[in-house]
């Protein structure tokens, strides 16, 4: 049972429907644990850094737009299977499709508009968190130590740097893990 880290970002669309407290809510009132949390107009560059797998879909440049149209909330949670778990939560990429109970499900109704993002891998999870910052700081770069796979080309941080992020244990955690 590996402690996992997860990028969840409030879209644009989130921010401008005053959904960010709802959003936040459901993450903290299943139990992870918020390791940091900022507002901030993301910029071409970054938008693509973060979707290049993206880069050839039709909806590519939209998306970019849409994504540097408006602040996003940007946050890394932490827990066990935190990534996985996370993506249920928020549910299916279309909210057509998406089950009601999920983020998508009972807020958005268009892919286009889906209010918010989750890492899909522990891998994406530290690259977009940048937590393997962290990691370089305590254990030197050997990320294998963590990961098991000690490939380093592809990780950048992307959405935050060093010290953004806090390490502290909530009071409530003996109440949420035995
Ligand atoms: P997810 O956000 O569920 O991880 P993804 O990584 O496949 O989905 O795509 C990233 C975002 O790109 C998604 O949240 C919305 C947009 N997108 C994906 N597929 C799309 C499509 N067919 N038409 C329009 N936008 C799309
Ligand atoms: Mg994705």
């Amino acid at each position: 049972e590996q402690v996992e880290q997860t990028y969840i970002m409030v879209k644009p669309d989130g921010v401008q429907r005053g959904l960010v407290g709802e959003i936040i809510s459901r993450f903290e009132r299943k139990g992870f644990k918020l390791t940091g949390l900022k507002l901030f107009q993301c910029h071409k560059e970054l938008a693509e850094e973060h979707y290049k797998d993206l880069k050839t879909k039709s909806f590519y440049p939209t998306l970019i737009d849409y994504i540097t149209s408006g602040p996003v909330v940007c946050m890394v949670w932490e827990g066990v299977g935190v990534v996985a778990s996370a993506r249920k939560l928020i549910g299916s990429t279309n909210p057509l499709q998406a089950e009601p109970g999920t983020i998508r499900g009972d807020l958005a109704v268009q892919t286009g508009r889906n209010v918010v993002h989750g890492s899909d891998s522990p891998e994406n999870g530290k690259r977009e968190t940048g937590r393997f910052l962290l990691l370089k700081e305590k254990k030197g770069w050997d990320l294998s130590v963590e990961s098991g796979t000690g490939d380093l080309s592809s990780l950048a941080a992307l959405w935050f740097k060093e010290g953004e992020l806090c390490e502290w244990t909530p009071a409530q955690a003996p109440w949420l893990m035995e």
